[in-house]
This record gives C-alpha cells, sequence and structure tokens, in this order.
C-alpha cells in the first residue's frame, strides 16, 4: 500500500495467475478495502480520449480499478495536484476523502469499475471546482 500526494492509496489487489489461462484478482470489504460495499458501477464503451469525472465527494469512500485497458485519473485534493495511471487490473485506487478527480481515457474501451461505500446520491457530489476549494479551505481551517 502506498499513500499518494493527495492522500488516496494505492493497493494491490490478490491476484492469481493460471498457467495459459489468464488471471483472477479479488477483494474483500472492511478487509483488502476500509468500508462496506453498498454499490458498484463501472464505466465501458469509452472512446480513446474522451474525459469524464470532474467532481468530488464529501462523504463516500470509493476503491476504482481498471480490469482492462488504461484510464488516466487526475487528482486534486486542494492543495497537491497530480495524475495516475491505471493499467494494471491488480492495482487498486481507493479514495476516502474529499478528492477532486478528473479521468482520461488512455485507450478506447478501457474499463474503470467502482466498489462504493454507499448508495448513488446526488447531494455528495461538488461539481464545481470552486466550490470543491471552498469546502477543502474550511476542512483546512
Ligand atoms: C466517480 C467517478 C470515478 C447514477 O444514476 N448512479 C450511479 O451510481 C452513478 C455512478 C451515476 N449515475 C448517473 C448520474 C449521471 O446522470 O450517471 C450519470 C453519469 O454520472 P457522472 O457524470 O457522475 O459519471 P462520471 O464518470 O463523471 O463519474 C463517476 C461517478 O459518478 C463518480 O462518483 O467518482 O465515476
Amino acid at each position: 500500500m502506498r499513500t499518494t500526494n493527495t492522500g488516496c492509496k494505492i493497493i494491490n489487489i490478490a491476484t492469481i495467475a493460471a498457467d495459459g489461462a489468464g488471471q483472477i484478482s479479488f477483494f474483500e470489504a472492511n478487509i483488502d478495502i476500509p468500508f462496506e460495499i453498498k454499490r458498484i458501477y463501472y464505466i465501458s464503451r469509452v472512446p480513446k480520449d474522451a474525459k469524464r469525472g470532474g467532481h468530488a465527494h464529501k462523504e463516500l469512500k470509493q476503491l476504482l480499478f481498471c480490469p482492462y485497458g488504461s484510464v488516466k485519473m487526475l487528482l486534486d485534493d486542494g492543495k497537491n495536484r497530480e495524475e495516475i495511471i491505471m493499467d494494471d487490473p491488480a492495482v487498486g485506487l481507493v479514495i476516502d476523502k474529499p478528492v477532486w478527480r478528473e479521468m482520461r481515457w488512455l485507450e478506447k474501451n478501457s474499463v474503470l469499475c467502482v466498489a462504493a461505500s454507499d448508495y448513488y446520491t446526488p447531494e455528495d457530489y461538488i461539481r464545481d471546482y470552486d466550490e470543491f476549494i471552498e469546502y477543502k479551505n474550511m476542512e483546512f481551517e
């Protein structure tokens, strides 16, 4: 496990290879990731260079992983900004605090999967960057 410059965590997802038959990866809630899972979603059929995201979450915790292809994550905690390329099915990104995220698809049809700690709650999103900075400044004070 490695903590990134924006306070996210890069984790190794347990992965077992089968001779000539690929690999299987798995994780368990509360054991391998620090929360209960209430929702799974995945983003697929995205063209190369398309961008998504552009928001932060107030409370939601998530594990992101890319089982196929390559997606660039831009992460910003209000003080630090970094880019992380997700291209390994055996690696996950835990975002468990308010961090602004933008995603760019580096390869057509890459799949981004997310295990989330809560049901879909539109009120939990901050979709305006200035509002996000104000929210973080209140947190830093
Ligand atoms: C995140 C990044 C990594 C739902 O109705 N239920 C859901 O569970 C989700 C995730 C989305 N939606 C609806 C809300 C919008 O009408 O799907 C539409 C597209 O969602 P959004 O523009 O937020 O998608 P992304 O790819 O920008 O962001 C998503 C997640 O929403 C977000 O939580 O962290 O992936």
